[in-house]
């Protein structure tokens, strides 16, 4: 069944929206996308940024639901809070399950967001998410917490989990998923030594999504993401294509 992703546009294509189709794809998945924001960026930085007007983002998701029956979803680059309300009026209104990745700075280091999105997030988005998928510096902004150490980003999973089921990505932490949902679990991963990973976490978000609109539970979604995210750092996502690979 068709997955929606609602993000940003970054036109070289390795991060937002067109990595999230181009994850869609090589996970055989057919794929929407609700754009919420153009920006003018390469690998090393991002240039300006365009948001679309909120009555804009919600006509697109409304000419898209007319069509087809969407349940998966998941967001990326909301940008302002006006964008994340009007997101998660959506979200309600379609019933849409929903993986957020709450994307606030690109690879390069530079904003992706306005600073009072945070609040927005916790107060709007994240209670209706399925999951969440912060990196360790959007755990950091989400928990209010200095993350030093594996107790400290545990803490802070448990703390963000008290809004929705929550997966602080590891790729900041040598690989090692902390996941939040009742219960912490530890998913031990090892750092693929590479300089490739701009747009890894825009991928390990798609995929999930994929995985839970097959039917996978939290747990294994994120397990069978995290494979798939670490095959694409290493071969592109092109190259998830042509690898022999179990899409299922
Ligand atoms: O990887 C985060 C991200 C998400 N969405 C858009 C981006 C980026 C990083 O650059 O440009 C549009």
């Amino acid at each position: 069944m068709t997955v929606l992703s609602i993000a940003g546009f970054d036109p070289s294509g390795g991060a937002g929206i067109l990595n999230d189709v181009k994850t869609f794809h090589a996970l055989q998945e057919y794929g929407t996308a609700v754009i919420t924001a153009l920006t003018t960026q390469n690998i090393r930085r991002v240039e300006e940024i365009l948001p679309l007007e909120v009555e804009f983002v919600e006509k697109q998701i409304d000419i898209i639901l007319e069509e087809e029956k969407i349940v998966h979803a998941k967001t990326g680059m909301l940008y302002s809070p006006d964008i994340i309300k009007a997101v998660a009026g959506k979200v309600e209104e379609y019933e849409l399950k929903v993986v957020v990745d709450p994307v606030m700075i690109a690879g390069s280091g530079d904003p992706l967001s306005k600073s009072s999105m945070v609040h927005a997030l916790k107060k709007h988005l994240l209670p209706l998410a399925q999951l969440t998928t912060p990196n360790i510096f959007e755990a950091q902004a989400l928990s209010g917490m200095e993350l030093k150490n594996r107790e400290d980003v545990i803490g802070a999973a448990i703390k963000i989990g008290e809004i929705c089921p929550v997966v602080v990505t590891g790729g900041h932490l040598n690989g090692t998923d902390v996941l939040f949902k009742n219960s912490i679990e530890v998913m031990e991963g090892e750092l693929l030594d590479t300089e490739n990973v701009h747009g890894s976490g825009c991928t390990f978000s798609a995929a999930c999504t994929v995985y839970l609109n097959r039917g996978f539970s939290i747990e294994d979604s994120i397990l069978k993401a995290g494979e798939f995210t670490k095959k694409s750092i290493k071969y592109g996502l092109k190259g998830t294509l042509n690898q022999f690979w179990d899409y299922k």
